[in-house]
């Protein structure tokens, strides 16, 4: 039994009570029809599918250009659609939709059939709000084109990262031991899933295993062509990770050169077989020269090179590569300070702004170091103007609580997506994303999701899931009304006694709990302080003197990594003169990033008044008094909600509670120990 996912059939309840109309043909109209078929049988009401007789209804979803409707009704609703779009002056699109009444009739008007799914999805969502007669019309399309997940998934269980790398949400809803799972109810589940927070894209397989799992790319395919045909229904559409070293590895070619000719015309063969058999693959998304990948540095190549070669070869077909920028030196000199893991990126990437293929998607981390809790915003994202940009988040909670702990990241994302890199004012992430002419290369997340009942282990992080797509949708959103909207349709009124109390407690729980996280963890943007390999719980010095150029210099002194021009890695210098001079300066510098980018004393003062060190005990003693009364409120929910639902959150509030104790003492012990500086308010420290 697959457990809570955010469209239950209660949240159709509203819907199925009613009439509706469904106009147009095809296989996502088709999808249409059977979502809401599914609520007329549970739920009452009637359907029909483009009858040619006159009907009275309450709901129609048609395409604006299908063929004349026949009922006078539905005429007048899509000629009501149409004056509003007219006024407005703008088109739908591949995906967006129209939601108007018209009379009695609430309408949805699509120009294909992705929009009409959309639309029903978003009246779904409005519940009995969107059959409200005062309702004015509105617009939605997609402010972003891709809206991508990212799987890392194993085809064979992978012997250090087992099924799923990253995954804490049980094994791959797509393998199992080497084979697909051909678990196709389960999967176009899934697909319904995505469809219904607005995700258009993903990838099968890992980036990092790749190379052992090559032949998905040629005689395997047919694995993944059963995948893309299933979810197709839902919008969207298959990328394949592959290994720059396919045509060795597969081709049985000596090099995998970019200037080669037989590597271009490898390519070029085996993508044209790929879309003979998937005419609608999205591309190909590559970790190369990154962590072991191989890439065209081995060819004494660059990475415009690199990324140009696979793009050629899918160009013909429409089709992109999503390009990773994650490269860097993993077998660091911690003795050598001139190294900068943080820099990397930019200084990789920044001298190939131009030299890209339009259907080349460089894809950046939101961060310069690595999905911690507290990063600043990756430079590189404002860097190549003149290449499609994506940007990369984890919603699988590797450095976050790995969906164990209650982190709700909306509120982290949106605050990246609406920082300003050129300055206050100016064009944001979620611009650069877009692009000027909505040609950005979108946003992307490793996902949280796998075989598990609830999709994602924790329950709860459920909702970091919907608000990616959300706000890939439309990263405008509020982050607080789109926890709303999943709440609502996670917990639906009808499921629950106390409606106003369920939603109530989720969000004392939940909105904060990105900050609870951050306050119980590593201070001040330091980052890591994790345990190595599994990156779960606390270990102070456990990367401090490893090859992986994550180390926060903590001595007895001051702590802090000095980036700044003047004296340190000179990162600091690769932002926009606003941030660079911002960030440059210990006084200038966010609280939050005062560790990222320097290396202070433990008495120097922050603007919240306190010091470095206080900060750090008074916030770990708060994280800690935070999640004992998160927990303490989802005992109140004890009966109220689904008792499998509360059962499996109560559980892992106990771990959330140990874990964060077992950070604070850690951490506050170390720095005590390191500083000598007791706490002024002479709590507790081991
Ligand atoms: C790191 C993960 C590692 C990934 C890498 C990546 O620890 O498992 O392979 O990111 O993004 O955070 O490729």
């Amino acid at each position: 039994q697959v457990h809570a996912a955010w469209l239950p059939p209660e949240a159709f309840r509203s819907l199925g009570a009613r009439r509706v109309l469904v106009h147009g043909d095809g296989p996502l109209v088709d999808t249409v029809l059977d979502e809401v078929a599914r609520a007329c049988a549970r739920y009452g009401g009637r359907m029909w599918h483009s009858p040619s007789w006159d009907v009275d209804v309450d709901l129609v979803l048609t395409l604006r250009r299908a063929d004349a409707l026949p009922s006078s009704t539905a005429q007048a609703a899509r000629a009501a659609g149409e004056a509003a779009l007219i006024d407005d002056g703008r088109t739908l699109g591949d995906e967006g939709f129209l939601l108007a009444r018209a009379g009695d009739v609430t309408v949805v008007l699509a120009d294909a059939p992705a929009g009409l799914l959309y639309g029903l999805f978003h009246v779904v969502r409005l519940c009995a709000a969107a059959f409200d007669p005062a309702r004015p019309p509105e617009l939605h399309r997609p402010a972003l084109r891709r809206r991508m997940l990212n799987h890392w998934d194993n085809v064979a269980v992978h012997p250090v990262m087992g099924q799923v790398e990253r995954g804490y949400a049980g094994g791959s809803i797509f393998w199992r031991d080497g084979r697909p799972r051909g678990d196709l109810a389960r999967l176009r589940a899934y697909g319904r899933l995505l469809a219904a927070s607005g995700i258009n894209a993903i990838s099968v397989n890992n980036v990092n295993v790749a190379r052992a799992e090559a032949r998905l790319l040629t005689d395997r395919l047919g694995d993944v062509a059963e995948i893309a045909d299933v979810l197709r229904l839902y919008g969207i559409r298959v990328h394949l990770s592959v290994t720059f070293a396919a045509p060795v590895a597969l081709g049985g070619l000596s090099t995998a050169d970019p200037a080669d000719e037989a590597v271009r015309a490898w390519w070029a063969a085996t993508t044209r077989a790929v879309y003979e058999r998937i005419p609608d693959f999205g591309g190909y998304v590559v970790k190369a020269d990154s962590e072991g990948q191989p890439g065209p540095f081995t060819y004494g190549r660059d990475h415009a090179d690199g990324a140009n070669l696979l793009a050629e070869a899918l160009a013909p077909h429409g089709g992109v590569v999503h390009w990773r920028a994650f490269v860097y030196d993993h077998h660091q000199d911690w003795r050598d300070r001139s190294t900068d893991r943080a820099r990397a990126a930019y200084d990789h990437f920044t001298p190939l702004d131009g030299r890209f293929r339009t259907n080349v998607v460089l894809q950046v981390k939101f961060g310069p170091v690595d999905f911690q809790v507290r990063e600043p915003v990756s430079p590189v994202l404002a860097a190549l103007p003149a290449t499609r940009v994506a940007v990369e988040f984890q919603v699988t909670q590797e450095y976050t609580g790995q969906q164990r702990h209650i982190c709700h990241l909306g509120p982290w994302w949106s605050e990246v997506l609406r920082f300003a890199p050129w300055g206050p004012g100016g064009r944001t992430i979620a611009d650069v994303a877009t692009g000027e002419k909505g040609e950005g290369g979108g946003l992307v997340a490793v996902a949280n999701t796998g075989d598990d009942p609830f999709w994602t282990g924790h329950p709860l992080a459920q909702a970091n899931l919907y608000t990616f797509g959300r706000l890939a949708w439309d990263p405008r959103l509020d982050p607080r009304a789109v926890l709303d909207e999943w709440m609502t349709l996670t917990f639906p009124p009808s499921a629950t006694a106390d409606p106003e109390l369920v939603r109530r407690t989720l969000h004392e729980i939940m909105d904060d709990s990105w900050r609870t996280y951050e306050r119980y963890t590593a201070p001040l943007g330091v980052g890591f302080m994790v345990h190595p390999g599994d990156h779960y719980g606390p270990d102070v010095d456990g990367y401090e003197y490893s090859r992986w150029g994550t180390y926060h210099f903590a001595d007895r002194d001051g702590v802090g990594v000095d980036r700044s021009r003047a004296s340190g890695t000179g990162f600091a210098g690769q932002y926009p003169p606003y941030w660079a001079d911002v960030y440059e300066s210990p006084e200038r510098c966010p609280d939050e990033l005062l560790l990222f980018f320097h290396h202070v004393s433990y008495t120097h003062v922050l603007h919240s008044g306190s010091t470095v060190i206080q900060h750090i005990y008074d916030t770990h003693f708060a994280g800690v008094e935070e999640v004992e009364a998160m927990r303490r409120r989802w005992q109140t929910l004890n009966g109220m909600i689904d008792p499998a639902v509360y059962v499996r959150v109560a559980e892992r509030l106990d771990e959330q509670v140990r874990s964060a104790i077992e950070w604070r003492d850690q951490i506050n012990t170390y720095f005590l120990r390191k500083s000598g500086v007791p706490d002024a308010h002479g709590r507790r420290i081991y």
